[in-house]
């Protein structure tokens, strides 16, 4: 069975389909050069063309119900990008999976989803297929970053022609798992049309152009690694040059080959501290981006002294892809450290006071927003989905900010309660949930304290009960073997009590103020 359903419009929006015709004439010329392999490993766009063919034509065999999820746990390889696009080609669902992930933490997520298909680690097919199983799923497979594994031993019977499945711009391509204020994660539903749109707007906004090879360094399960990098590159027909993982000496040994990187802060503060980051290593360098998190000031100088090239910092979210983004063209301004730059085009930004008030240039309020790149809802969370925007249809990003005055867009805070370390999310609520439920523990507080290769670390302030002998370290250490592992505090302090306001709130800000140091440089 086919899985198509037809484009509202008639018209195909099927996001793989925009990236194909994307491909350059020359099919053998080189899409993808690995650079961190055993050997040299490299895959011309007609192997991308062809594998995601046979991965489509195999997702189409299993006959799944249209609107299936594809949940995927695997480490970064081509063939997991492969699979993603093949995913897209088949007009499934996307469900990608941060590798970090443990027991937990991934029944949640196959139990809220409900993926028809699960992909995961071979090393994990025990417990992986155990819980999919009780969740309903039909069909799990295996990938190891070594192309070994079930997935690609069957497509390797598969034809390596398919026609992309017709999607309309609403269709859904994606769900990213996200949080909020409070409770549990919340998949934020992406369509062709908000990941199609973005990466248009990137494509022109950030002067994509011919011969533009990108560093692919990031991990491939959250919107700035498969997204923004992958989207960019492949709408421009650019080669990649890919790391499985984040290595500094790799990214500047493959710099001189590139013009493109696009990194979290802390690849940044990492190359930075490499003695071969030098003009000249840069020098062939058109755009270096970075994202996901606030790029400190010093970080945008210290880059631009040694580099001459200055950092374009944009923001986004799960949400939303891309909303805003430092000029690349001189001619629209520069680029100004500490500030997020300018909304994309076609994305509307108003930042609102706590009355519903349009706040005027310069004052601080909620960062809302509008636009083609804005979600559809939270998967299964009319309610939540309802609270998260406003009554005139904007988005609540949970950011708080200002607008400059000349028109620069600063974030300065969170009004969600929400810790960013090296790029990654990590939720209070989450972490203090596991430890409340630890033996001998009364209550906790899980606060953000600035890291200076982290961004920010996460710490724990915790109270005993009544009598209980409680070891900061044995608490770390059992989280570590329940939830991801960046998620796991890097200080656990025990206390006689949380500071509390007269309402009886805990005051996270004198817990923040009175650790932050804890990390200092140096
Ligand atoms: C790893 N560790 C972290 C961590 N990453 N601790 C806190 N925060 C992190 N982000 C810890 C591990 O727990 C482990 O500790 C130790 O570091 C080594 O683990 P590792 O996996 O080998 O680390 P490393 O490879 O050095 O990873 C660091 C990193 C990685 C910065 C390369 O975190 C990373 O790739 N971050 C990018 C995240 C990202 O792509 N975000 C985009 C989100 S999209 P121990 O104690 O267990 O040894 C988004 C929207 C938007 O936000 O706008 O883009
Ligand atoms: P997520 O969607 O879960 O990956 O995280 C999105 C959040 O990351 C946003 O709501 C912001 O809080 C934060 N973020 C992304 N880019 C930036 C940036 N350039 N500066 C500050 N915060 C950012």
């Amino acid at each position: 069975m086919r899985s198509a359903t037809p484009a509202a419009d008639g018209g195909q929006h099927n996001l793989f389909a925009a990236l194909r015709a994307a491909f350059p004439a020359d099919l053998d010329a080189t899409a993808i050069e690995v650079a961190d392999g055993d050997a040299p490993l490299s895959y011309s766009w007609r192997d991308l063309d062809r594998a995601t063919a046979m991965l489509a034509n195999l997702l189409d065999s299993l006959d799944l119900p249209a609107g299936s999820r594809i949940a995927v746990q695997t480490e970064k390889s081509v063939e997991a990008l492969m699979l993603y696009l093949a995913v897209l080609r088949a007009g499934f669902v996307y469900l990608p999976l941060n590798t970090a992930y443990q027991a937990a933490e991934i029944e949640y997520f196959i139990g809220n989803a409900e993926p028809a298909v699960v992909v995961c680690a071979p090393k994990h097919f025990g417990w992986v297929s155990k819980l999919a199983f009780k969740a309903g799923t039909r069909h799990v497979f295996t990938l190891g970053d070594d192309r070994s594994g079930s997935l690609l031993e069957r497509a390797s019977h598969q034809g390596d022609r398919h026609e992309p499945a017709l999607r309309g711009a609403d269709d859904l391509a994606a769900i990213l798992y996200t949080s909020g204020t409070t409770g549990r994660s919340k998949g934020a539903m992406l369509t062709h049309g908000n990941m199609l749109s973005n990466a248009r707007t990137l494509k022109a906004y950030w002067g994509w152009q011919p011969g533009d090879v990108l560093v692919h360094a990031l991990p491939i399960f959250h919107v700035h690694g498969l997204f923004v990098a992958i989207h960019g590159a492949l709408l421009n027909g650019s080669k990649m040059i890919w790391l499985a993982k984040f290595d500094p000496k790799r990214v500047l040994a493959a710099l001189p080959h590139a013009t493109v990187f696009m990194g979290v802060p802390t690849l940044y503060v990492r190359l930075l501290a490499e003695p071969g980051l030098t003009r000249a290593a840069c020098s062939g360098m058109r755009l270096f981006v970075a994202g996901s998190a606030p790029l400190l000031p010093e970080t945008f100088n210290a880059w631009r002294e040694r580099t001459g090239q200055a950092i374009l910092e944009r923001y986004g979210m799960s949400e939303t892809v891309m909303l805003t983004s430092n000029p690349y063209d001189p001619a629209d301004g520069e680029r100004r450290a500490g500030t997020v730059g300018f909304p994309l085009p076609g994305v509307q930004l108003r930042v609102r006071d706590e009355q519903g008030r349009e706040c005027p240039r310069g004052e601080i309020g909620g960062i809302e927003v509008k636009g083609p790149n804005v979600f559809a809802g939270y998967w299964r969370m009319p309610e939540k989905t309802k609270e998260e925007f406003t009554d005139d249809g904007w988005f609540k990003t949970g950011d708080v900010g200002r607008i400059d005055e000349r028109g620069y867009v600063c974030i300065v805070g969170r009004s969600k309660d929400l810790i960013i370390s090296g790029g990654y999310n990590v939720y209070p609520a989450e972490i203090e949930g596991y430890i409340n439920d630890m033996p001998g523990v009364a209550e906790s507080a899980v606060v953000g304290v600035p890291h200076p290769d982290f961004g920010e670390a996460v710490v724990a302030v915790v109270v005993p009960q009544a009598g209980a002998q409680l070891d900061g370290a044995a608490i770390a250490a059992a989280l570590k073997s329940q939830i991801a592992n960046f998620k796991v505090p890097k200080l656990v302090e025990l206390v006689q009590e949380l500071p509390r306001n007269t309402m009886g709130k805990v005051q996270k800000n004198l817990l923040r103020e009175r650790h932050k140091g804890l990390f200092a440089a140096g």
